[in-house]
């Protein structure tokens, strides 16, 4: 497969022969269509639709985004601000770092993108009940160098029901060179993997956790070559405004490398869904969620 980029994930370089790389398989033929998502998800562990969001309230998101980052001088504002070029500098370290955080992930621009519209229909339709939402956002504003490793969500989040997903929303285009995400596919079967690494709970200190942080590897290649299974991202160059991705607790994933060539910073959010009858985590609910904070820890450390 010609890809013009290199791709790497914390420096380790994907393979693109296409028995070991491949994309996303989109589904917006069945976008309205409940029971084929159903069984989609089930097969893939993931659903990807590409320009079902409203580009404006994306948009929006973004520019409220890059107006709050520019707030502490992170934005070089030489250029136009919605191009988001990283300054190499910051102001953060002056305020209130945590306060910070809160305001730019709760930014109105934000909810009204995750947490109203579109994004709730389609869960409603994909639920068939109504949706609660974690009101606990992750926004990532990630600068050239950063990058995700290998994980399954549920390790951060599994106190609840597992039928909860994950929306990962591209906040502006996202292509290979900035970060963009990969699935590993059929990671959702892998049953060495659900049976030992799903299983810990990074914030329970009484169990044995050798993955501390939570995520399983920082090295994809490891995986695939243990496990098996093609690396897939979106076609094309990337992800775009308006794409939309979905899967579950225990779809194996991770981000590619920001090596952006003019320093964009990649602006994503993920964020989770389940029906709202369902027991929810309590680290990711309420005004204030305590996230992985003292109140979520269980248990003594082992020694
Ligand atoms: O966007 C990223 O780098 C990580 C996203 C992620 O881990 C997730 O969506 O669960």
């Amino acid at each position: 497969m010609k890809i013009e980029w290199e791709l790497t994930s914390h420096g380790h370089r994907f393979s693109t022969d296409p028995e070991k790389f491949g994309f996303l398989r989109e589904s917006n033929d069945i976008y309205e269509d409940a029971e084929a998502l159903r069984r989609r998800m089930e097969e893939d562990g993931y659903l990807f639709f590409r320009g079902v969001l409203p580009l404006e309230t994306v948009l929006a998101a973004r520019r409220a985004i890059v107006e709050k980052l520019a707030s502490v001088g992170e934005i070089d504002e030489s250029r136009p601000l919605m191009e988001a070029i990283s300054s190499g500098t910051s102001r953060r370290g002056q305020i209130d770092t945590r306060q910070f955080g809160r305001e730019l992930r709760t930014l109105p621009a934000l909810k009204r993108l995750v947490h109203q519209g579109e994004i709730i229909r389609f869960f409603e339709r994909f639920f068939g009940e109504p949706v609660r939402s974690f009101d606990y956002i992750w926004l990532r504003t990630v600068k050239p160098g950063g990058a995700t490793g290998c994980h399954y969500d549920w390790v951060y989040m599994g106190r609840g029901t597992s039928r909860l997903y994950t929306a990962w929303t591209p906040i502006g285009d996202v292509p290979y060179q900035e970060g963009a995400l990969m699935v590993l596919e059929n990671s959702h079967r892998i049953e060495e993997l659900l049976n030992t690494y799903a299983k810990i709970d990074v914030d329970d200190l009484s169990k044995p956790n050798p993955y501390g942080g939570g995520w399983l590897t920082t090295n994809p290649i490891e995986v695939q070559e243990r496990f098996g299974g093609r690396w897939l991202t979106a076609s094309e160059g990337g992800y775009r405004a308006g794409d939309l991705l979905i899967f579950g607790m225990f779809t194996l994933h991770c981000s590619l490398d920001n090596r952006s060539p003019v320093r964009r910073i990649r602006i994503t959010s993920d964020t989770r869904y389940q029906p709202a009858s369902e027991p929810a985590d309590e680290r990711w609910i309420g005004e204030d969620p305590i996230a992985h904070g003292p109140q979520a820890k269980r248990g003594a450390p082992t020694t």
